[in-house]
């Protein structure tokens, strides 16, 4: 059994967080710390710790995440002027929470890439 974590407790409404949508696969809210004037995590509700842990039964999962990026991508009108999206896996890409998500980052030129 994996161990609960703080995106978990913000998927069941446990602990507040600015959630933009949720539906039956995955939940979307403001990043505590933003990098952008958009910056919104986009989580599945089931906990997957890192990408090296996807399986077959998560690809529906994983599509809606980009899915729900692009629908709130144009809700925060940035869909024309741009925005990225990052997933972090592990130590050297700087994986804070072991709980997939996925970054969407945009309302500025946000400049090279790393
Ligand atoms: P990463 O380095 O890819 O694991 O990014 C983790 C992100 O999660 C980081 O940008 C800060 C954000 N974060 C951490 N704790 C919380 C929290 O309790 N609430 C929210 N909304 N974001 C959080």
């Amino acid at each position: 059994m994996l161990k609960e974590t703080i995106f978990s407790k913000i998927i069941k409404h446990e602990i507040s967080s600015d959630i933009l949508y949720q539906d039956e696969l995955v939940t979307a809210f403001r990043d505590v710390s933003p990098k952008a004037p958009t910056h919104v995590l986009i989580v599945p509700n089931i906990l997957i710790p890192s990408i090296n842990e996807v399986k077959n039964e998560h690809e529906k999962t994983l599509g809606r995440m980009f899915l729900v990026a692009a629908k709130i991508a144009r809700a925060e009108k940035i869909n024309e002027s741009g925005y990225r999206l990052i997933i972090n896996c592990n130590k050297h890409a700087g994986q804070e929470i072991y709980h997939v998500h996925m970054h969407l980052l945009g309302g500025k030129a946000l400049g090279p890439m790393i």
